[in-house]
């Protein structure tokens, strides 16, 4: 069952964001995981990304360490691979195939929708999906072509059109963190506050820590 804490500390990361190198991105992705992000996304984009066999074995080892963690393990939008592996679900955007087929291919699992304005909430099936990614809030430098910024605001403008669990995303730090919490969002979703930092260690315990979650650790069950 989805549970709205999972978004709390969530984290999304592929060989791109770790310079194409796959010892860094596991090891990375393990340091992260075993510290206390509530929620991993294996997000593999990217003209030099890993794709077909290299990209499934890849992701085979990731799932392990998340139910090692017992940290739910989402796909971003490739259907195919989340029914191969039978990962426990996949986030996808405006552009990726409508929520209504892929709810019918994974009933049981966690489906994220991407929803960056109050024009895109109100044409999407929003019933469909578990929660919502609400974003960019702020400048980011780890996607193409990101949709218009929309600060804290934009996510007060969603959360008083839904109850429905939010996930803010787009350039947030450690010092965006409470005051998007205050504007209504679940948690918060991260790719370079985690990946460009030195020490994974200490930036995820950090990241933690401005989210109080250290009551909410390792409660996924398989
Ligand atoms: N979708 C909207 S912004 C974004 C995605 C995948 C990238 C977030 O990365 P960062 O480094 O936390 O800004
Ligand atoms: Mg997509």
């Amino acid at each position: 069952m989805f549970d709205r804490n999972f978004l709390k500390l969530y984290f999304i990361c592929g060989t791109q964001d770790c310079e194409y190198n796959i010892d860094k991105t596991k090891h990375i992705i393990e340091t992260a995981l075993k510290n206390g992000v509530t929620i991993f996304q294996y997000r593999e984009k990217g003209e030099y990304s890993l794709t077909e066999e290299a990209k499934e074995n890849f992701a085979r080892e990731i799932q392990i360490l998340c139910q090692k963690y017992k940290v739910p393990f989402i796909i971003d939008d490739d259907i195919d691979l989340v029914l191969k592996l039978n990962a426990d679900g996949i986030h996808i955007g405006q552009k990726d195939e409508d929520i209504e087929n892929i709810r019918k291919k994974i009933p049981n699992k966690i489906i994220g929708l991407t929803v960056s304005n109050e024009d895109e909430f109100s044409n999407s099936k929003i019933e469909m999906a578990d929660y919502l990614g609400v974003g960019p809030v702020y400048n980011t430098f780890s996607k193409k072509n990101p949709a218009q910024t929309i600060g804290v605001s934009g996510i007060k403008k969603i959360r008083n059109l839904t109850n429905k669990p939010i996930v803010a995303i787009g350039g947030i730090k450690k010092e965006n963190i409470k005051e998007i919490i205050k504007n209504g969002a679940d948690g918060v979703a991260v790719i370079s506050a985690i990946t460009k930092e030195k020490n994974i260690e200490k930036i995820t315990c950090d990241l933690k820590n401005e989210i109080n979650l250290s009551n909410f650790l390792g409660q996924y069950t398989f």
